[in-house]
Protein backbone atom coordinates (compact mmCIF):
# COMPACT_ATOMS: atom_id res chain seq x y z
CA UNK A 1 0.00 0.00 0.00
CA UNK A 2 1.46 3.46 -0.95
CA UNK A 3 2.93 5.31 2.20
CA UNK A 4 2.40 9.07 3.66
CA UNK A 5 5.42 10.58 2.52
CA UNK A 6 5.52 14.41 4.07
CA UNK A 7 9.27 15.18 3.01
CA UNK A 8 7.16 17.75 0.68
CA UNK A 9 4.03 19.07 0.44
CA UNK A 10 0.92 16.64 -0.78
CA UNK A 11 -2.08 17.41 -2.69
CA UNK A 12 -5.37 15.27 -1.41
CA UNK A 13 -8.10 15.46 -4.15
CA UNK A 14 -11.60 15.39 -3.15
CA UNK A 15 -14.01 12.43 -4.13
CA UNK A 16 -17.09 12.63 -2.68
CA UNK A 17 -19.60 10.19 -3.02
CA UNK A 18 -22.40 12.12 -2.30
CA UNK A 19 -26.16 12.14 -4.21
CA UNK A 20 -25.71 16.15 -4.64
CA UNK A 21 -22.07 15.37 -6.00
CA UNK A 22 -23.64 13.35 -9.14
CA UNK A 23 -26.51 12.44 -11.10
CA UNK A 24 -28.49 9.87 -9.37
CA UNK A 25 -28.29 7.28 -12.01
CA UNK A 26 -27.62 4.05 -9.48
CA UNK A 27 -25.08 2.58 -8.42
CA UNK A 28 -23.11 1.71 -11.46
CA UNK A 29 -22.99 5.75 -13.10
CA UNK A 30 -21.83 6.51 -9.43
CA UNK A 31 -18.85 4.32 -9.16
CA UNK A 32 -18.21 4.84 -12.95
CA UNK A 33 -18.24 8.49 -12.04
CA UNK A 34 -16.04 8.02 -9.29
CA UNK A 35 -13.62 6.54 -10.71
CA UNK A 36 -13.79 8.64 -13.73
CA UNK A 37 -13.13 11.29 -11.83
CA UNK A 38 -10.32 10.08 -9.57
CA UNK A 39 -8.24 9.05 -12.85
CA UNK A 40 -8.34 13.05 -13.67
CA UNK A 41 -7.15 13.88 -10.23
CA UNK A 42 -4.19 10.92 -10.16
CA UNK A 43 -3.73 12.22 -13.85
CA UNK A 44 -3.57 16.16 -12.34
CA UNK A 45 -1.20 14.97 -9.44
CA UNK A 46 -3.21 13.91 -6.85
CA UNK A 47 -1.18 12.09 -3.93
CA UNK A 48 -3.73 10.75 -1.82
CA UNK A 49 -7.58 10.19 -2.91
CA UNK A 50 -10.18 11.52 -0.34
CA UNK A 51 -13.48 9.49 -0.52
CA UNK A 52 -15.98 11.04 1.74
CA UNK A 53 -19.47 10.08 1.60
CA UNK A 54 -21.45 12.06 3.90
CA UNK A 55 -21.37 15.55 3.73
CA UNK A 56 -19.71 17.98 6.42
CA UNK A 57 -20.10 21.35 5.19
CA UNK A 58 -22.58 23.84 6.85
CA UNK A 59 -26.48 22.42 7.17
CA UNK A 60 -25.64 19.02 5.89
CA UNK A 61 -27.24 16.14 7.77
CA UNK A 62 -26.29 12.95 8.73
CA UNK A 63 -26.72 9.58 6.74
CA UNK A 64 -27.01 6.54 8.50
CA UNK A 65 -23.94 3.47 9.11
CA UNK A 66 -25.24 1.33 6.08
CA UNK A 67 -25.70 4.02 3.55
CA UNK A 68 -22.34 5.54 3.88
CA UNK A 69 -20.51 2.25 4.07
CA UNK A 70 -22.84 1.45 0.80
CA UNK A 71 -21.20 4.56 -1.06
CA UNK A 72 -17.78 4.28 -0.22
CA UNK A 73 -16.66 0.95 -0.06
CA UNK A 74 -17.06 -0.24 -3.57
CA UNK A 75 -15.22 2.81 -4.29
CA UNK A 76 -12.45 2.61 -2.10
CA UNK A 77 -11.89 -1.39 -3.54
CA UNK A 78 -11.95 0.20 -7.24
CA UNK A 79 -9.44 3.02 -6.49
CA UNK A 80 -6.86 0.79 -4.46
CA UNK A 81 -7.44 -1.84 -7.13
CA UNK A 82 -6.52 0.83 -9.96
CA UNK A 83 -4.49 3.25 -8.79
CA UNK A 84 -1.05 3.90 -7.03
CA UNK A 85 -2.16 5.97 -4.45
CA UNK A 86 -3.11 6.59 -1.02
CA UNK A 87 -6.68 6.11 -0.75
CA UNK A 88 -7.85 8.26 2.33
CA UNK A 89 -11.72 7.52 4.19
CA UNK A 90 -12.96 11.21 5.01
CA UNK A 91 -15.49 9.29 7.81
CA UNK A 92 -16.22 9.88 11.48
CA UNK A 93 -17.90 6.71 11.82
CA UNK A 94 -15.81 3.80 13.41
CA UNK A 95 -17.39 0.92 11.33
CA UNK A 96 -16.59 3.11 8.30
CA UNK A 97 -13.05 3.27 9.28
CA UNK A 98 -12.25 -0.49 9.73
CA UNK A 99 -14.46 -1.34 6.55
CA UNK A 100 -12.93 1.24 4.79
CA UNK A 101 -9.37 0.02 5.61
CA UNK A 102 -10.05 -3.49 4.92
CA UNK A 103 -11.02 -2.29 1.80
CA UNK A 104 -8.10 -0.87 1.08
CA UNK A 105 -7.81 2.69 2.64
CA UNK A 106 -4.77 3.62 3.93
CA UNK A 107 -5.24 6.44 5.70
CA UNK A 108 -8.62 7.92 7.92
CA UNK A 109 -9.50 11.93 7.30
CA UNK A 110 -11.82 12.52 10.78
CA UNK A 111 -13.45 15.98 10.56
CA UNK A 112 -14.38 14.91 14.23
CA UNK A 113 -11.03 14.10 15.66
CA UNK A 114 -11.86 10.55 16.32
CA UNK A 115 -14.54 11.72 19.03
CA UNK A 116 -16.94 9.05 18.31
CA UNK A 117 -16.90 6.07 21.02
CA UNK A 118 -14.50 3.22 19.92
CA UNK A 119 -13.16 5.51 17.18
CA UNK A 120 -9.74 5.81 18.35
CA UNK A 121 -9.31 2.25 19.04
CA UNK A 122 -9.99 1.84 15.72
CA UNK A 123 -7.55 4.12 14.22
CA UNK A 124 -5.07 2.44 16.57
CA UNK A 125 -5.97 -1.07 15.39
CA UNK A 126 -5.87 0.01 11.65
CA UNK A 127 -2.78 1.43 12.02
CA UNK A 128 -2.75 3.74 9.30
CA UNK A 129 -2.25 7.70 9.15
CA UNK A 130 -5.41 9.42 10.56
CA UNK A 131 -6.12 13.38 10.26
CA UNK A 132 -7.61 14.98 13.39
CA UNK A 133 -9.76 17.93 12.44
CA UNK A 134 -10.83 20.66 14.71
CA UNK A 135 -14.85 21.23 14.36
CA UNK A 136 -17.03 23.46 17.25
CA UNK A 137 -20.43 22.09 17.15
CA UNK A 138 -21.53 19.80 14.21
CA UNK A 139 -22.26 20.64 10.78
CA UNK A 140 -25.95 20.91 10.57
CA UNK A 141 -25.64 24.29 13.25
CA UNK A 142 -21.82 24.84 13.32
CA UNK A 143 -21.92 28.16 11.56
CA UNK A 144 -25.30 29.46 13.45
CA UNK A 145 -22.87 31.52 16.15
CA UNK A 146 -19.33 30.32 16.25
CA UNK A 147 -17.31 31.91 19.36
CA UNK A 148 -13.63 31.82 20.40
CA UNK A 149 -11.58 33.62 23.53
CA UNK A 150 -8.53 32.95 21.47
CA UNK A 151 -8.97 30.60 18.71
CA UNK A 152 -5.66 29.83 17.40
CA UNK A 153 -4.68 28.68 21.34
CA UNK A 154 -8.22 26.97 21.51
CA UNK A 155 -8.02 24.70 18.28
CA UNK A 156 -4.54 24.00 19.07
CA UNK A 157 -5.44 22.80 22.42
CA UNK A 158 -8.04 20.65 20.94
CA UNK A 159 -5.75 19.58 18.60
CA UNK A 160 -3.28 18.58 20.64
CA UNK A 161 -4.90 16.56 23.63
CA UNK A 162 -6.52 14.66 20.76
CA UNK A 163 -3.37 13.70 19.61
CA UNK A 164 -2.27 12.88 22.88
CA UNK A 165 -5.42 10.94 23.32
CA UNK A 166 -4.71 8.60 20.60
CA UNK A 167 -1.08 8.42 20.91
CA UNK A 168 -2.05 6.85 24.43
CA UNK A 169 -3.97 4.20 22.80
CA UNK A 170 -1.41 3.22 20.09
CA UNK A 171 -1.55 5.35 17.51
CA UNK A 172 1.97 6.32 16.46
CA UNK A 173 2.92 10.23 16.88
CA UNK A 174 4.71 9.41 13.05
CA UNK A 175 1.16 8.58 12.05
CA UNK A 176 -0.41 12.09 13.17
CA UNK A 177 -2.00 14.69 11.24
CA UNK A 178 -2.98 17.69 12.51
CA UNK A 179 -6.22 20.08 10.52
CA UNK A 180 -7.38 23.94 11.81
CA UNK A 181 -10.87 23.04 10.14
CA UNK A 182 -11.35 25.90 8.09
CA UNK A 183 -15.15 26.61 8.10
CA UNK A 184 -16.18 24.07 11.01
CA UNK A 185 -17.83 26.35 13.10
CA UNK A 186 -16.03 29.46 12.36
CA UNK A 187 -16.53 33.03 10.78
CA UNK A 188 -14.24 34.54 7.85
CA UNK A 189 -12.46 36.15 10.60
CA UNK A 190 -11.85 33.04 12.51
CA UNK A 191 -10.35 31.57 9.21
CA UNK A 192 -7.93 34.05 8.83
CA UNK A 193 -6.75 34.24 11.78
CA UNK A 194 -6.21 30.74 11.45
CA UNK A 195 -4.55 31.07 8.21
CA UNK A 196 -2.31 33.93 9.40
CA UNK A 197 -1.47 32.13 12.43
CA UNK A 198 -1.00 28.51 10.83
CA UNK A 199 2.77 28.53 12.06
CA UNK A 200 1.80 28.21 15.58
CA UNK A 201 0.09 25.22 14.85
CA UNK A 202 2.66 23.31 12.62
CA UNK A 203 5.23 24.36 15.14
CA UNK A 204 3.20 21.90 17.17
CA UNK A 205 5.89 19.34 14.72
CA UNK A 206 2.85 17.29 13.59
CA UNK A 207 2.16 18.05 9.50
CA UNK A 208 -0.45 20.08 8.70
CA UNK A 209 -3.52 19.83 6.41
CA UNK A 210 -5.41 22.51 5.51
CA UNK A 211 -8.81 22.10 3.57
CA UNK A 212 -9.53 25.85 2.37
CA UNK A 213 -11.04 24.68 -1.37
CA UNK A 214 -13.97 26.70 -2.53
CA UNK A 215 -15.28 27.45 0.93
CA UNK A 216 -17.57 30.05 1.58
CA UNK A 217 -14.68 31.78 3.55
CA UNK A 218 -13.45 32.57 -0.17
CA UNK A 219 -16.98 33.38 -1.39
CA UNK A 220 -17.39 36.04 1.28
CA UNK A 221 -13.86 37.73 0.38
CA UNK A 222 -14.79 37.51 -3.40
CA UNK A 223 -17.92 37.88 -4.17
CA UNK A 224 -17.81 34.56 -5.68
CA UNK A 225 -20.18 31.03 -6.31
CA UNK A 226 -19.11 28.44 -5.39
CA UNK A 227 -17.84 27.14 -8.73
CA UNK A 228 -15.70 30.54 -9.83
CA UNK A 229 -13.80 29.80 -6.61
CA UNK A 230 -10.56 28.84 -8.43
CA UNK A 231 -8.74 31.66 -8.27
CA UNK A 232 -9.63 32.62 -4.43
CA UNK A 233 -8.52 28.89 -3.55
CA UNK A 234 -5.65 29.12 -5.25
CA UNK A 235 -4.39 31.37 -3.33
CA UNK A 236 -5.26 30.41 -0.22
CA UNK A 237 -3.52 27.36 -0.96
CA UNK A 238 -0.39 29.36 -1.44
CA UNK A 239 -0.97 31.09 1.45
CA UNK A 240 -1.13 27.92 3.30
CA UNK A 241 1.82 26.23 1.82
CA UNK A 242 3.85 29.52 3.71
CA UNK A 243 2.31 29.34 6.94
CA UNK A 244 3.96 25.50 6.02
CA UNK A 245 0.92 23.05 5.40
CA UNK A 246 2.20 19.77 4.19
CA UNK A 247 -1.35 18.93 2.71
CA UNK A 248 -3.68 20.70 0.54
CA UNK A 249 -7.64 19.55 0.66
CA UNK A 250 -8.41 20.30 -3.15
CA UNK A 251 -10.54 19.94 -5.64
CA UNK A 252 -8.70 21.31 -8.16
CA UNK A 253 -5.45 19.64 -8.42
CA UNK A 254 -3.88 20.43 -11.74
CA UNK A 255 -4.23 23.94 -10.88
CA UNK A 256 -3.05 23.40 -7.44
CA UNK A 257 -0.06 21.10 -8.65
CA UNK A 258 0.90 23.93 -10.51
CA UNK A 259 1.17 26.19 -7.24
CA UNK A 260 2.87 23.76 -5.53
CA UNK A 261 5.92 23.50 -8.23
CA UNK A 262 6.24 27.26 -8.37
CA UNK A 263 5.91 27.63 -4.43
CA UNK A 264 8.83 24.76 -4.73
CA UNK A 265 10.72 26.57 -7.07
CA UNK A 266 11.18 29.67 -4.94
CA UNK A 267 11.80 27.94 -1.76
CA UNK A 268 14.46 26.18 -3.33
CA UNK A 269 16.31 29.22 -3.79
CA UNK A 270 15.05 30.69 -0.61
CA UNK A 271 17.04 27.91 1.09
CA UNK A 272 20.10 27.59 -1.19
CA UNK A 273 20.05 31.65 -0.53
CA UNK A 274 20.37 32.19 -4.42
CA UNK A 275 19.76 35.28 -5.60
CA UNK A 276 19.47 36.48 -1.80
CA UNK A 277 22.51 38.56 -1.66
CA UNK A 278 21.71 41.90 -2.54
CA UNK A 279 24.44 42.45 -5.69
C1 LIG B 1 -11.38 19.81 5.80
C2 LIG B 1 -12.54 19.17 5.26
C3 LIG B 1 -12.59 17.76 5.36
N1 LIG B 1 -13.58 19.86 4.70
C4 LIG B 1 -10.50 17.72 6.40
N2 LIG B 1 -11.56 17.05 5.92
C5 LIG B 1 -14.64 19.18 4.25
N3 LIG B 1 -9.48 17.03 6.97
C6 LIG B 1 -14.69 17.79 4.33
C7 LIG B 1 -17.78 26.16 3.57
O1 LIG B 1 -17.52 27.02 4.44
O2 LIG B 1 -11.25 21.13 5.79
N4 LIG B 1 -10.40 19.08 6.35
N5 LIG B 1 -13.68 17.10 4.88
C8 LIG B 1 -15.79 19.95 3.64
N6 LIG B 1 -16.44 20.76 4.61
C9 LIG B 1 -16.83 22.07 4.35
C10 LIG B 1 -16.83 23.01 5.39
C11 LIG B 1 -17.16 22.47 3.07
C12 LIG B 1 -17.14 24.33 5.14
C13 LIG B 1 -17.50 23.79 2.80
C14 LIG B 1 -17.47 24.73 3.84
O3 LIG B 1 -18.26 26.47 2.46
Amino acid sequence: MPQLDLSVPRIMGILNVTPDSFSDGGRYDRLDAALYHAERMVINGADILDVGGESTRPGAQPVSEAEELDRVIPVIEALSARFDRLVSIDTSKPTVMREAVAAGAGMINDVNALRAEGAVTVAAEAGVPVCLMHMQGEPRTMQRSPHYDDVVAEVRDFLLERARICEAAGVSRQAIVLDPGFGFGKTLEHNLELLQQLPVLCASGYPVLAGISRKSMIGALTGREVDDRLAGSLAMALLALEGGARILRVHDVAETRDVLRVWTAVRERRESGEGSKGD
